[in-house]
């Protein structure tokens, strides 16, 4: 049963166990339906706890009915029959009321939250906008101004946050569903709030709109949703409310069929199969403590993106892994760091040549625990080569750290023909702590993102000696969606081939336009992905566009390279 009611006196509690996140697929919406029909006929039950079981509050509508023609009951119906029901409803939160789920929670009359709670509408994320009354509700509870922040960012807010502005009525430490029951039992004693839909909602003037018009399209960079979430907002802010919802059910269906949204969608399961492919069955290896070698600033964030993930970490600076290349003058001696890395679960190198010579690597090697897992980088050269002399290569590990900070998503994992089954399950299990979506490099040689990133600019520089200018081919691509144009882009990592000097372009080939241009780049990198796959060295298709979106700046709306020639073959 996905919905169950149990008793505890006067208050009824209705629980919802729909795993893994209580996502409101058909059955959980009729579970919720008859709900309230048989708690309102129930003349003892004074109000109605609403909880889940698992390790989330409903996390929003099920995704995977996207596709799909919608099921009645409808969500924007069941919100309304839950805040016109005989009995008050008191959402009871805990994990993350996203989307529907928070939906749900504003057509309860009240909302209690445990302290690590997080509540949010992330709709736009998926190109979509929120489909039951999110953007008619939220204005109503929270005013204007908080609303179009919750809805066209799509950023979560914590409980106490949340209480602040109003979202939630009281932030609760300890048992929720007692805490919730007693809120619910005095409650009861004092008149009851307004339901949501009925309160007032003060309408900022068109000046401000327009602000936050200019200000949304300079982040949206080409995305529809949060645009017209704003739009939503206004109806919202601007006509009475079932004028508003008939607007926001009509904008949420024509987007949920958008090529924006089927692209995000696509992103949005790719990133959560990812890290944990089936392939992968080992157990990883216990992490509790690591030793990051070397990258300056890179290292430096590594280190501290793994002190967050609760490891212990020693931080040892370029300058000091010299000792590993022989004896130096100052710094720790080659004793003092044997027993620095002989303490590790976990020794990175994120330092590159000319630290992380095979010389090297096969000291440090030598230094680490039997049972301690080495990952080297993969850097833009051969992992396999670089990680041949150490002594346990079953214990090595490629790592392709794209930007090693906190802020971006990127784990390459590289295995080498000789990485254990545990070593690999680790890196995913690393990955996983570090909260980076981890992407497997095949036993082929090379990265995916080195080889998409060098055939980009091949067919970049092959549109220069066509005679466009870099700065053209660079403002075609942003214009496509792309955080940077490939020469801005350029790291200085790979040999460039121009044929003619950047800014030389000969006049006559300027007839292509902006879609021309990015046409010819992302059909060049497809067609690398596709010798990625027939090579073995990229395992699924969407890797590749994960590592297009996450490590190059792909327009996640467009969904990767994959994803579009994909269409294009449909
Ligand atoms: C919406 O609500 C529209 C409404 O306004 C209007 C409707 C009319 N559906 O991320 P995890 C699966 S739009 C289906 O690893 P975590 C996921 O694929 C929705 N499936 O867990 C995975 O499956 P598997 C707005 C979903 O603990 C499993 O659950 N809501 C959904 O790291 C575990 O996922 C969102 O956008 C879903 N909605 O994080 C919330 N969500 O085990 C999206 C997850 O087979 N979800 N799955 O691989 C999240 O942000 C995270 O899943 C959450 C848990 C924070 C909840």
């Amino acid at each position: 049963m996905v919905v169950n009611i149990t008793r505890d006196g006067d208050i009824a509690v209705v629980t919802v166990d729909n795993p893994p996140v209580n996502a409101l697929g058909q059955a959980l919406r009729q579970g919720l339906w008859d709900a309230v029909a048989t708690l309102d006929a129930a003349a003892d039950v004074r109000a109605v706890v609403l909880i889940c079981a698992g390790r989330t509050f409903i996390a929003g509508a099920d995704v995977t009915e996207f596709g799909k023609p919608p099921v009645p009951p409808h969500l924007p119906d069941l919100v309304d029959r839950i805040e016109g029901a005989a009995k008050p409803w008191v959402a009871a939160i805990h994990g993350s009321a996203l989307g529907g789920g928070l939906e749900v929670a504003m057509g309860c009359r009240f909302r209690v939250a445990l302290e690590s709670a997080a509540l949010g509408l992330p709709e736009v994320g998926l190109g979509i906008v929120p489909g039951a009354s999110g953007t008619v509700r939220t204005p109503r509870l929270v005013g204007v101004a908080a609303a179009v922040d919750l809805v066209t960012t799509g950023r979560p807010v914590k409980a106490e946050r949340a209480r602040a502005m109003g979202l939630v009525d009281a932030v609760v430490t300890g048992d929720l569903r007692s805490a919730a029951v007693a809120f619910a039992r005095t409650a009861r004693e004092a008149p009851l709030p307004l339901p949501v839909s009925a309160r007032p909602v003060t309408a900022p003037d068109a000046v401000w709109w327009e602000d936050q018009r200019v200000a949304i399209a300079a982040r949206a960079k080409g995305e529809l949703a949060p645009l017209r979430a704003l739009d939503c907002l206004r109806v919202a802010a601007e006509r009475p409310f079932a004028e508003a919802l008939a607007h926001e059910r009509a904008t949420f269906l024509a987007l949920r069929g958008s090529d924006q949204a089927a692209a995000l969608r696509h992103i949005f399961f790719a990133e959560r199969a990812a890290p944990r492919p089936a392939h992968v069955t080992a157990a990883p290896r216990p992490l509790r403590s690591a030793v990051v070698v070397g990258g300056g600033v890179r290292g430096a964030g590594l280190a501290s993106a793994l002190r967050s993930a609760g490891l212990s970490v020693v931080l040892v600076a370029d300058d000091d892994a010299a000792v590993l290349r022989g004896p130096q003058t100052g710094g720790p001696s080659a004793g003092a760091m044997a027993e620095l890395i002989g303490d590790a679960d976990l020794v990175i190198v994120a330092a590159e040549a000319p630290v992380a010579t095979p010389a090297v690597l096969d000291r440090l090697g030598g230094m680490c625990r039997a049972d301690a897992i080495l990952a080297v980088p993969s850097g833009a050269g051969d992992p396999h080569r670089t990680a041949e002399p150490v002594p346990i290569p079953a214990r090595v590990l490629g790592l392709n750290l794209f930007g090693p900070t906190a802020g971006v998503a990127l784990l390459e994992i590289v295995p080498t023909p000789a990485t254990g089954p545990d070593t690999l399950a680790t890196g995913f299990a690393l990955a996983r702590a570090l909260g980076r979506t981890p992407v497997q490099t095949g036993l082929g040689g090379g990265s995916i993102g080195h080889r998409l990133r060098r055939r980009t600019r091949a067919a970049a520089e092959d549109l220069i000696r066509q005679g466009l200018a870099p700065a053209t081919v660079d403002a075609a691509m942003r214009a496509y969606g792309f955080a940077l144009g490939p020469f801005e882009a350029w790291d200085g990592s790979d040999p460039v081939h121009v044929g003619a000097m950047p800014g030389q372009g000969t006049p006559g080939r300027a007839d292509l336009s902006d879609a021309d241009i990015a046409a010819r780049l992302t059909a060049a990198m497809a067609e690398e992905g596709r010798a990625l796959l027939a090579e073995g060295i990229a395992l699924r298709s969407s890797d590749i566009d994960l590592v297009a979106v996450h490590g190059h700046g792909y327009p996640r709306w467009r969904g990767g390279p994959m994803f579009e020639a994909g269409r294009q073959v449909l």
